[in-house]
């Protein structure tokens, strides 16, 4: 089935939030956000900006009628600055007025006085200092210390990777106005509905009954969107509240650059230590987080990093250890691979400098030290039916790995101003939120009297194309057309108590749900039709709109059996609840099996670097994925193609750049490069693995929404390939992402 949404998006219908048509009077919001990074606000004079003419209203912590706390997992964030500030563009105020451009003209009336304090925008200096967000976590497996005399070679070394700016097309904001009985609407750009009304009810000290989210689709979130839209909401929920108003918010550009958190930049170092023949028998490694200015979402992704920082390697001797450290940069937040790409770029440089320093080929360790079937995570999971060795071999055949690497040879020793490089990126990325409870989902299913149905869930649109998943999950359960169905905005009040569309397990868990309401109404149906037919439940089908007994076509049709169903007083209404089963971790632990099954894949890399000018192009990503049984290839294929971009992005040109006066140096489009059509790989191929599929994927399809992205690193081990065939000088290091800039230095270091 195509993207129900194609067409729209295309033609521009559809409609997100700063598109709803509002209400005469409704006021627009603007935010003063702090300019410095880290300091004492001595004086807050508001009184100038509150007479410009057009300004209804100046809103500080004062005027939260609630809690001055957005904090989700830690409470340790306000929504409004009191005393102090922490990073550069931390909302002090909110100016309402009767246009956005009366708002942000008035912005240079707020009078505050900031006392300037120490600003750390480094990780370790962080931690050496103390401002820990959380503790710290290790997981281990084996014995480390045991092991490194049993080793033949050892290599260490220091790994760091940048930060990555969301770039959603839509921007953070939301739509806020009174409803009936004192209660409040807001439209929000955001993947979670409910931690948005959860958040607002705290803010304004109301029940959360009294508050309604509703996302119609988002345009990208990417995981900018999982926790960080929230304040966005709560300020035009405020504002809406107490002036009883509609208001609206919408971030431009810029301040959404500035202000919102980004990925977390990580500086890590590691041990590698092996066998005579590349066996990896023991790794170390500790990982400083660049956490910002608040926890945010920070101690989940340290979690994820503990969980792939092997990535889909077996070692049996691993200890990691993750430092979540406070800066004074915007909280770093949820962004597609949640701490996993980081955990995974540290394992593949260890491997890539033992491989330097062996001089051998990467791959000759990759592939000795794939993870199998039976082996256990370092987190207690015993890996299930493991295929990373498959789509290995697979590509090795199809692709003719040895075939590229000769090309590649027969090019450099033909070429001196270009040379080019290859790499593998295997992938291995465990699906399901790891906290075990947020994996529930609930589905509100519908049948109108005439036969079309309507859908809820708690997930988002937001161009992963869960919606037509959800459509071909009722249409394959009831067998009728997708014509007769439509997926209706996410709504608190019709699907309560969700989680946030993330960790790729939108379509699972809300399909899931989806799927058991279905079949709660097709049981219920049948029963009609059984009535109808004078038989028993068990004889009837339906098959494309129609009812069979005994395989026999009866000549009833959908509509006449909802009718029927109708006219008996039949409930076509159902609700279905899901829960990951199996899963569970412990914390005192730090064991368990906390995810429902795993995504395997690898990609080839293969890149052309202009070594006059540092400026790079990759030529192919040839992709072994696996789908398990797809059950929307067009759909999934555009999830990979998205992935390895946005992967490559930050393995290469996206660079986030902060001063060290914690100033956002990339604060623009014209400063933060991100993949265009031009830069893209020239060509992505992919070849699904062949594979039933588990039982415990969405008809047995996997999740797709996070693991290709990680593919994204192999570029950079790809590029230090070329450029060590350019120059026999260079010492292979690990800092991404690895610009043309940094590349060009590299290329002609001595
Ligand atoms: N694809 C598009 N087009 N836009 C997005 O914002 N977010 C990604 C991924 N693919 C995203 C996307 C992220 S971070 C996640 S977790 C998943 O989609 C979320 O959707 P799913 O759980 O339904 O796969
Ligand atoms: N969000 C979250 C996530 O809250 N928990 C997770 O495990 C996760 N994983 C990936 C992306 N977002
Ligand atoms: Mo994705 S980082 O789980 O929103």
């Amino acid at each position: 089935m195509k993207n129900l949404d194609s067409k729209n998006h295309v033609t521009g219908k559809s409609v997100y939030v700063d598109d709803i048509p509002v209400q005469t009077g409704t006021l627009s919001g603007v935010i003063l956000g702090s300019p410095v990074a880290h300091g004492k606000i001595l004086e807050l004079d508001i009184s100038k900006a509150e007479s410009v003419n057009g300004v209804v209203q100046v809103y500080t912590f004062n005027d939260i009628p609630g809690k001055n706390q957005i904090g989700g997992i830690i409470e340790d964030e306000p929504l409004f600055a009191e005393n102090e500030v922490h990073f550069i563009g931390q909302p002090i105020a909110l100016i309402v007025a009767t246009s956005e451009k009366i708002a942000r003209n008035a912005l240079k009336f707020i009078k505050v006085e900031i006392e300037e304090l120490e600003i750390i925008t480094d990780p370790r200096e962080a931690k050496e200092k103390g401002h820990l967000l959380i503790p710290p976590r290790t997981f281990k497996i084996g014995n480390v210390k045991n092991s490194w005399s049993k080793c033949d070679y050892i290599f260490e070394g220091k790994v760091e990777s940048g930060g990555q700016e969301h770039l959603y097309i839509e921007t953070q904001g939301s739509y806020a106005y009174p409803i009936d009985n004192g209660s409040i609407k807001i439209h929000s750009s955001t993947q979670g509905a409910t931690l948005v009304q959860k958040i607002v009810a705290r803010i304004l000290d109301l029940p959360m009954h009294k508050i309604e989210v509703d996302v119609a689709r988002i345009g990208g979130g990417f995981g900018g969107k999982e926790d960080q839209a929230t304040p966005y909401a709560c300020m035009a929920g405020l504002a809406s509240y107490l002036l009883q108003k509609p208001v609206k918010l919408i971030l431009h550009r810029l301040d959404d650059m500035l202000m919102t958190g980004k990925r977390h930049p990580y500086s890590s170092d590691f041990k590698i230590g092996l066998s005579k023949d590349y066996k990896i028998l023991a790794y170390q490694t500790c990982l400083y987080q660049n956490g910002g200015a608040a926890s945010d979402l920070s101690p989940a992704i340290m979690e994820r990093t503990l969980f792939h920082s092997t990535g889909a390697y077996f070692i049996p001797n691993t200890e990691v250890t993750v430092y979540s450290c406070k800066t004074n940069l915007p909280p770093n937040t949820a962004f597609r691979g949640f701490g996993a790409p980081q955990g995974m770029f540290v394992i593949e440089s260890a491997i890539a400098k033992a491989a330097c320093e062996l001089n051998i080929s990467k791959r000759l360790i990759q592939e000795r030290n794939f993870l199998n079937e039976g082996d256990e995570f370092q987190y207690g999971q015993i890996a299930e039916n493991v295929n990373i060795s498959e789509c290995y071999k697979t590509s090795i055949d199809k692709y003719q790995i040895d075939k590229i690497e000769k090309e590649i040879k027969d090019f450099n020793s033909k070429n001196t101003n270009y040379k080019k490089g290859m790499a593998i990126m295997p992938v291995c990325f465990g699906i399901s939120f790891t906290k075990t409870p947020m994996n529930q989902a609930r589905a509100l299913v519908h049948i109108y009297q005439d036969g079309s149905v309507g859908i809820s869930t708690g997930g988002v649109e937001m161009g992963q194309g869960i919606n037509t998943k959800l459509i071909q999950v009722a249409s394959k359960v009831f067998s009728i057309s997708p014509k007769r169905i439509k997926i209706e905005s996410t709504n608190t009040t019709r699907v309560a108590n969700t989680s946030p569309t993330a960790a790729s397990s939108g379509a699972d868990l809300n399909g899931n749900a989806l799927r058991i309401a279905c079949n709660g109404l097709l049981e219920r149906l049948k029963e009609t039709a059984a009535q109808m037919l004078s038989c028993k439940l068990s004889q009837i089908t339906i098959k494309d709109e129609v009812v069979f007994k005994d395989e026999v076509d009866s000549k009833i049709h959908w509509e006449q059996l909802i009718e029927t169903a109708f006219l008996d007083r039949i409930c076509l209404t159902e609700n279905g609840h899901y829960v990951t089963p199996v899963i569970h971790f412990d914390k005192t632990k730090e064991k368990g099996h906390p995810f429902a099954y795993h995504v395997y894949g690898t990609a080839i890399i293969t890149v052309t670097v202009d070594c006059i000018r540092g400026i790079y192009e990759f030529n192919d990503v040839k992709i072994v994925h696996d789908f398990g049984n797809s059950m929307n290839t067009a759909i999934d294929n555009g999830q990979v193609e998205g992935g390895v971009a946005q992967g490559i992005g930050w393995a290469t040109i996206e660079e986030v750049a902060f001063s060290k006066e914690g100033k956002l140096l990339s604060n623009s489009l014209s400063t933060y490069k991100v993949p265009d059509i031009y830069s893209v790989p020239k060509n992505i191929e992919i070849t699904p693995l062949k594979t039933n599929g588990p039982e415990l994927a969405l008809l047995r399809s996997k999740a797709i929404g996070e693991p290709p992205f990680m593919y994204g690193i192999g570029a950079y081990f790809a590029i230090t390939e070329a450029i060590r065939a350019f120059n026999p000088n260079y010492t292979l290091d690990y800092d991404a992402p690895l610009t043309p800039e940094k590349v060009l230095m590299r290329l002609y270091q001595k």
